[in-house]
């Protein structure tokens, strides 16, 4: 997993840029759930080699990478399973650049597709508008590697922008900061180490990078900047180009925006985790991200045993969101815009899911812990004066409520009504209704 530490750099001593007020807004922190969506060239070929990140050695981790959206760093690594893989299917003569004009998105409905992310619980839908490889996704004026000049001849991200504010949901943007592999010239990323040694840093790339940004934020005025893997060292200091003066005029051009942490330098917004399992509330504002499977971008590699089943998903979103987090998810599109049916399959389930218990979610902060341990197992959200205790083994037909509610006034099921409770020397206790034992998790409104 693409765990590494954010390097923040350079140090300018008293000559350090002011950066804005750092702050995350109550609408982020009540939206808890997004879709990322990871779609580009890689979507082409749509592979890498399925596996979890335990399996294999560190040093054969870039090798064998999961994540498919690497396509374009491995494939250029001699000898890899993708290096192979792209022999095989393409042949000797075909560049990672070339598959640009194999993309073919014609089928790609930006209403549909972003109606589908809302229909699943999505708040706010993240597209990755340029990625490693450099293609832009939209219609860029500072580079003709993009997706209106070549292969979809659309402006992808104009359509998600407008799809998703038509359906009411906040609008971010992905960017790779200081990774741009078209514009680079370096041996491939082979370690942690190697992925700040062979990036860009110098002022012309800081430039770029910067004019990409703004172009996004002028045109699309995004909810979020959800900047990754840091930004080039060239363009940190106080100029006009630099990060601080792009996230101060982004800030007066969006009041109520919100940005990641991953820039490289001492400002954040929300915290990121990737494939990190966190273990109880995290203080500051944090979201956790992660593929449905092994991987962002789609793999076609990947089967059932790689993948989140819809279960498995509403035990993640409610475990986030009870430790003051929100979750992440994100959709692989296939190259031609749809979503693969196993992808598909588990959004719907979550989306079934939050129609009844949306309320136990949304709007939500954590209460006094995350949850509980002891018999049967609980996560805890809570909102107003309303305390929700989410039973996540439902099967075992009893929730016992923890001792600060023991006496609380009413408590109802979420899609089920009342609740009797019984109270007994061992505590509180609910009988789980039949109708909610076969769900992933049943949720109590306990009402003081
Ligand atoms: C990582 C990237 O390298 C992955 O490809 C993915 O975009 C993930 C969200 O961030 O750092």
């Amino acid at each position: 997993m693409l765990n590494f530490e954010t390097r923040i750099g350079p140090d300018f001593g008293a000559d350090a840029p002011v950066y804005p007020a750092a702050g995350v807004p109550e609408w982020y922190r009540d939206a808890k759930l997004g879709f990322f969506v990871h779609w580009g060239l890689y979507s082409v070929p749509a592979w890498g080699t399925p596996h979890d990140g335990r399996g294999v050695p560190t040093e054969d981790a870039y090798a064998h990478h999961q994540y498919a959206e690497w396509y374009g760093n491995t494939v250029r690594i001699a000898g890899s399973p993708t290096w192979q893989r792209h022999q095989d299917v393409y042949g000797t003569g075909t560049s990672y650049e070339d598959l640009a004009d194999r993309w073919d998105a014609s089928t790609f409905d930006a209403d549909a597709f972003v109606g589908s992310l809302v229909s699943a619980g999505a708040r706010y839908v993240i597209p990755t508008t340029k990625h490693h490889e450099g293609f832009c996704l939209w219609d860029t004026e500072t580079t003709a590697f993009n997706a209106a000049r070549r292969g979809p001849r659309r402006d992808l991200i104009r359509e998600f922008h407008d799809a998703t504010r038509a359906a009411g949901a906040k609008f971010g943007v992905y960017f790779s900061g200081a990774l741009d592999w078209h514009v680079s010239d370096f041996p491939p990323i082979e370690s942690d180490t190697d992925l700040f040694r062979y990036r860009r840093n110098d002022e012309r790339f800081s430039r770029y990078s910067a004019a990409q940004l703004e172009e996004l934020v002028e045109r699309f005025s995004p909810d979020i900047l959800w900047n990754d893997i840091d930004w080039p060292d060239g363009g940190k200091g106080r100029d006009e180009f630099a990060v601080a003066a792009l996230l101060e005029r982004y800030l007066e051009r969006v009041p109520s925006g919100v940005v990641n942490d991953r820039w490289g330098v001492p400002y954040h917004g929300f915290l990121t985790r990737e494939y990190t399992h966190v273990e109880d509330i995290v203080e500051s504002p944090w979201e956790s991200t992660r593929g449905l499977g092994f991987s962002f971008g789609y793999n076609e590699a990947e089967g059932p045993e790689h993948s989140l089943s819809g279960d498995a998903l509403v035990r993640l979103l409610v475990d986030v969101v009870s430790k003051n987090g929100n979750l992440l998810i994100n959709v692989g599109p296939r190259a031609d815009g749809s979503i693969p049916e196993l992808q598909a399959a588990s959004m719907s389930a979550m989306g079934r899911w939050l129609e009844v218990n949306g309320d136990a979610v949304y709007g939500t902060r954590p209460w006094l812990r995350a949850g509980d341990r002891i018999g049967a197992p609980a996560s805890y959200t809570a909102n107003g004066g309303d305390v929700f205790v989410h039973a996540i083994d439902p099967a075992a037909g009893e929730l016992r409520l923890p001792s600060e509610l023991a006496g609380a006034g009413r408590v109802t099921w979420l899609g089920a009504g009342d609740a009797a409770v019984e109270s007994s020397s061992a505590g509180a206790t609910v009988s789980i209704p039949e109708a909610l034992r076969g769900e992933p998790i049943a949720v109590a409104r306990v009402t003081p």
